[in-house]
């Protein structure tokens, strides 16, 4: 029955034909108060094209659903998931898949409290507090050993960004 629900509430997006294709990242998280900086990952995997799933109609979490993130996590590789995004690290104990930790800021301790629980245990490539933005670039870091074309984009993506700074030094300077 889990597995159905899974089913029924992935979304699949990073191209036009979304039932055609099978997404290599998936975006998970606890509550929809995650969405508003989650979101921003989901926003970097569109920008390079890399197709991927989030939940949308239902959460995965650790410690009130904990029967759906079993289900995902070990049915995540059989469908094709290279790398799993995470607003918590507890998946990481179960796959093998690596997993980018996203400690999001919830409560009276400014997402410390996240970000401890995320680096303590299974090792979980974790990010900035907030920093979605950085779990969706090191994805694409990751997909892109074995994809040149991939690579390519994000070389040409950091050469962006530095003319970005350069024109706004330049702008101060003026
Ligand atoms: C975590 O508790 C969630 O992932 C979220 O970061 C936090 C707060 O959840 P809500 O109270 O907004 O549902 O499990």
């Amino acid at each position: 029955i889990v597995e159905a629900q899974l089913k029924s509430m992935l979304k699949v997006e990073g191209s036009e034909t979304q039932t055609a294709v099978s997404p290599c990242v998936g975006i998970i998280m606890g509550s929809d108060s995650d969405l508003p900086i989650m979101k921003d990952a989901a926003m970097i995997l569109n920008m390079f094209g890399v197709p991927h799933e989030v939940y949308f109609q239902t959460f995965i979490s650790a410690h009130r659903t904990s029967e759906m993130m079993f289900s995902y996590a070990l049915s995540s590789r059989d469908r094709g998931i290279q790398i799993i995004i995470s607003a918590a690290g507890m998946v990481a104990s179960l796959t093998p898949l690596p997993v980018i930790g996203v400690p999001v800021r919830a409560s009276a301790l400014d997402g410390m409290d996240s970000l401890l629980s995320i680096v303590q245990g299974s090792p979980v490539a974790t990010v900035a507090i907030n920093n979605a933005t950085n779990a969706g670039l090191l994805a694409v870091r990751m997909l892109g050993v074995g994809d040149a074309d991939l690579l390519a984009r994000l070389s040409q993506y950091q050469e962006d960004t530095r003319d970005d700074v350069l024109k706004k030094a330049e702008k101060l300077q003026t």
